[in-house]
């Protein structure tokens, strides 16, 4: 136990990198015995039985900042749920079992799943309200983009950064019809767009590299908890990033507040969303552009997973045969 002799280490131990795979790994087999059943919940709920059961076993004391929701709509992994074992460093857990519910239950590519632990006091606690988002991959002078400029704007930062033409660069964007003016004016900037029907994790991971995926940057609105989570692997890899949390009715605006948000307008850095150490893993699902997805095989189940520490700025692919307990 920490004493004042011997305080608990800041940050988060790197020994912990291969257990957060592990958990993550475990949730995502879990969610793949459903995959294409059609049934979404059901799906989440095998993610976040088996990663919340992974997360107890672990030498930590971990709260969960971002969750599956309050304690009263979400009987696990609800924000403000203390994990682990009790007896390591204290840690904040953010937490999406099953990113792409959707795409789980109609086998579609690209579902996830994806956690995140970082230092105490370190990942903002987002309201599990919309958050409008802009990323751009690493190599970019500093507030190349900016959520408060117009896309056409950032098109041109964008274009003229890597020395093309803005028919050179590709958005990406979650195919939404909140999106249609968005959609529009990149096209009119000359810029194509990729759509996609869920999954803005990846989404904004794809920035990181650009040359592999085709992508140069992220702009819309998804959800505040996906946020924080793309900001912690973007912590890791490098890459810009901005969001700013959508509290457009009173409901929203309480929930924030109770939330210890202050300014409710507030532009977020990526080190505004994610401060302190951190690291993040996340396994594939489904077979996506990101992570190939569980494969289960008569002796055994391959998976593939990624692990990012910001502290390093490591990235490892860990592709994992499971040969026990595969019923
Ligand atoms: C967003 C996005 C996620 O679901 O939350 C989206 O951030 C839901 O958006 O990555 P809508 O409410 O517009 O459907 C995901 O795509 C998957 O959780
Ligand atoms: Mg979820
Ligand atoms: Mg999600």
């Amino acid at each position: 136990m920490a004493d004042a002799s011997n305080p608990a280490p800041r940050g988060v131990p790197r020994t912990l990198a291969l257990e957060l795979a592990r958990v993550t790994e475990r949730a995502a087999i879990a969610a793949a015995r459903l995959r294409g059943k059609g049934d979404e919940k059901a799906a989440d709920q095998a993610a976040v039985d088996a990663m919340r059961d992974e997360l107890n076993a672990l030498p930590i004391r971990g709260t969960v900042v971002i969750g599956e929701g309050e304690r009263d709509q979400a009987p696990m992994l609800f924000i403000g749920e203390q994990l682990g074992r009790g007896d390591g460093p204290e840690v904040d857990i953010a937490v999406d079992p099953l990113e792409g519910t959707t795409l789980c239950a109609k086998d579609m590519p690209g579902a996830i799943a994806v956690m995140a632990m970082a230092e105490r006091g370190s990942l903002l606690a987002a309201p599990d309200v919309y958050m409008q988002k802009i990323a751009i991959g690493p190599g970019y002078p500093a507030g190349l983009v900016d959520l408060d400029a117009s896309p056409t704007e950032n098109i041109a930062a964008v274009a003229r950064a890597k020395g093309v033409e803005p028919n050179q660069i590709t958005a990406l964007i979650l195919d939404r019809p909140r999106h249609a003016a968005l959609v529009a004016e990149v096209r009119a900037a000359g810029a194509a767009v990729r759509l996609i029907s869920d999954g803005d994790i990846a989404g904004i991971i794809f920035t990181a590299s650009p040359e592999e995926t085709g992508i140069d940057l992220y702009l819309g609105t998804g959800a505040a908890p996906e946020g924080v989570l793309a900001a912690a692997a973007m912590r890791c890899i490098g890459g810009q990033m901005q969001g700013r949390l959508i509290l457009d009715t009173p409901e929203r605006r309480r929930r924030a507040a109770e939330m210890g948000i202050e300014d409710l307008d507030r532009k977020y850095d990526l080190t505004d969303l994610v401060s302190g150490d951190v690291i993040v893993a996340a396994t594939g699902v489904t077979d996506g552009a990101l992570l190939r997805g569980v494969r289960f095989k008569p002796d055994r189940i391959q998976t593939e997973t990624l692990v990012y520490r910001s502290e390093a700025g490591t990235v490892r692919r860990i592709l994992g045969e499971h040969r026990r307990g595969l019923s």
